[in-house]
């Protein structure tokens, strides 16, 4: 079973977004594991978008995601890192498909609401950077077999 981080980005979380965005999740199937309020300071914001660090849009980056609080998750599920990645769509919301988070809600490229990881490493380093091990919740769902 494979663990993923995703995080409604603070627009998400002032447009009133993180219940909609969750049950994408939740409809799918998925167990949320973890799940908490954090304003995510500027070194934490640099170490999460560390891969995009020199690149012309990473102050921009760090400014936005510092700039109000996001709402940061742990979930679980089957190939979970790629299928959540589908649920979310595109980074450029110009090619984010209908049907997906960023596809129905989203209208600018930076500001594309959710984060999800897209590997199990970035997902493994994620989750270190927003959560203690003992926030996340063990727990059965009884119809995990159907999802
Ligand atoms: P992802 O969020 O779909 O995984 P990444 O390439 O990891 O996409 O980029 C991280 C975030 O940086 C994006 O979600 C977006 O908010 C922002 N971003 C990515 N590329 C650009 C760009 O070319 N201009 C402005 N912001 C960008």
């Amino acid at each position: 079973m494979e663990r993923t981080f995703l995080m409604v980005k603070p627009d998400g979380v002032q447009r009133g977004l993180i219940g909609r965005i969750m049950s994408r999740f939740e409809d799918k199937g998925f167990k949320l594991v973890a799940g908490k309020f954090v304003q995510v300071t500027v070194e934490q914001a640099k170490r999460h978008y560390a891969e995009h660090d020199g690149k012309p849009f990473f102050d921009d980056l760090v400014s936005f995601i510092t700039s109000g609080p996001v709402f940061a998750m742990v979930w679980e599920g089957e190939d979970i890192i790629t299928l959540s990645r589908m649920l979310i769509g595109k980074t450029n919301v110009k090619e984010a498909l209908p049907g997906t988070i960023r596809g129905d809600f989203a209208a600018i490229t930076p500001h594309n609401l959710i984060h999800g990881s897209d590997s199990p490493e970035s997902a493994a380093r994620e989750l270190r950077n927003f959560f203690e091990e003992d926030e996340l919740v063990a727990y059965d769902k009884t119809i995990a077999v159907w999802t």
